[in-house]
């Protein structure tokens, strides 16, 4: 063509980028140093190529709307320097613990949801662990089959969680369990100290053992660096399997908690972002990933980029757990602007149907 200069190669046939797209399948055995390589390609390079395998693995124009419920707020007995939820902080944050809501509390927002055009709806608990909570365990069972009989898709994220208690949600039909790494293995203990590591990437294997959809990720912006993101992409991708869903929260800072004021020079860049997100869908790619916390502070043009390198999930609703969240109609509105629709559910088959008029 007459249009088309010569010698312009997206990426040479024996870059990284290339290399990747070439692989048939998915795998877990990536080694540091190639997730290095890609994460720090030319920027331009490794979106493109991110949006490519997008294409491979995903319809590129649908995205998953999912919402969230936090089902009992505060009081948490984890130390997460990022949360608001944390008893350690709540002197300072004046978060109040609240009891664990009724199921049909539940009922009335899931079929909201549902309405709006959401296909998963999450429930959050601030607790360390499930051990010893029968009662609450059976009244999230309840909570579980609800949502599915509404035709979504369920999703719990409750902390540490025993193989029995995975069993018995998963036979209320809990589609996901949401568990995250939040960040690489050498930063971790300089956010969290009361739960290690190995405690998460054993609670994440008991999750996949048990047959429920993992879905994990992590923060950023907690005062990392890009190899930490490097360190945090290795682990998730080195998994048994790779998560089913990968979120990837940018730091809220909460007044009262320790990340309240992280230095400015510390400050996270849209870049590494686009670069975290971008790599994540090169090296996973049949993973939903994400966008989740922060997002609201995001411009349109800087939410487009994650979408272009790879996202193609996102949160909203009323609320997220405890922080704001971008609301389904302005969501709605931003990807019919763009010819992007919801993802449909697997579980729609099931249900009466999405309304199609949903996204007009
Ligand atoms: N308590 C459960 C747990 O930690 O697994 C579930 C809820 S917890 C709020 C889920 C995730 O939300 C955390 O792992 C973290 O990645 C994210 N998160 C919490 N507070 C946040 C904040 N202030 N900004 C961004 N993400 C946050
Ligand atoms: C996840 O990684 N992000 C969601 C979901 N999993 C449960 C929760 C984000 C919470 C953000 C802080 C808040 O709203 O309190
Ligand atoms: Fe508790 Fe989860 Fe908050 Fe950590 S992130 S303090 S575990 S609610
Ligand atoms: Fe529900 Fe991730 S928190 S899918």
């Amino acid at each position: 063509s007459p249009f088309l200069r010569s010698g312009f190669a997206v990426a040479s046939d024996v870059s990284p980028l290339s290399r990747v797209l070439s692989l048939p399948a998915p795998h877990n055995q990536w080694t540091r140093h190639e997730i290095r390589e890609l994460y720090h390609s030319p920027l331009m390079d490794l979106l493109h190529s991110a949006q490519i395998q997008h294409r491979r693995f995903h319809s590129p124009l649908e995205v998953q709307l999912c919402t969230l419920l936090s089902i009992k707020t505060g009081g948490c007995t984890e130390d997460c320097s990022y949360c608001s939820q944390s008893q350690k902080h709540a002197a300072t944050t004046g978060m109040k613990a609240t009891p664990l809501m009724p199921v049909d509390e539940v009922i009335t927002a899931a079929k909201e949801a549902h309405l709006h055009g959401s296909t998963r709806f999450c429930l959050g608990s601030a607790w360390r662990e499930m051990k010893g909570r029968k009662s609450a365990l059976r009244r999230i069972g309840s909570m579980v089959k609800a949502v599915n009989d509404l035709g979504m898709e369920s999703c719990v994220t409750l902390g540490m969680v025993e193989k029995e208690q995975l069993e018995y949600l998963k036979s209320q039909g809990l589609t996901a369990y949401n568990h995250n790494i939040d960040t690489s293995r050498e930063h971790y203990p300089k956010v969290i100290t009361s739960r290690t590591y190995d405690d998460r990437l054993n609670t994440i294997r008991n999750v996949q053992q048990s047959g429920i959809k993992a879905c994990t990720g992590g923060i950023l912006g907690l005062g990392e660096t890009e190899d930490d993101h490097v360190g945090f992409l290795h682990t998730l991708a080195t998994l048994d399997q790779h998560p089913e869903s990968l979120p990837i929260n940018r730091l809220v800072p909460i007044k009262g908690t320790p990340l309240e004021n992280i230095e400015a020079s510390k400050k996270l860049e849209l870049d590494s972002v686009l670069r975290t997100i971008a790599t994540a869908r090169l090296i996973m790619p049949e993973s939903i990933i994400r966008l989740s916390a922060g997002r609201y502070t995001m411009k349109e043009h800087e939410q487009f980029l994650c979408f272009m390198g790879g996202v193609n999930a996102i949160f909203t609703g009323k609320k997220m757990l405890t922080t704001m969240c971008t609301g389904w109609e302005e969501d709605k509105e931003m990807l019919a602007k763009w010819g992007m629709k919801p993802m449909k559910s697997f579980r729609e088959t099931e249900s009466k149907g999405l309304d199609e008029t949903v996204l007009k």
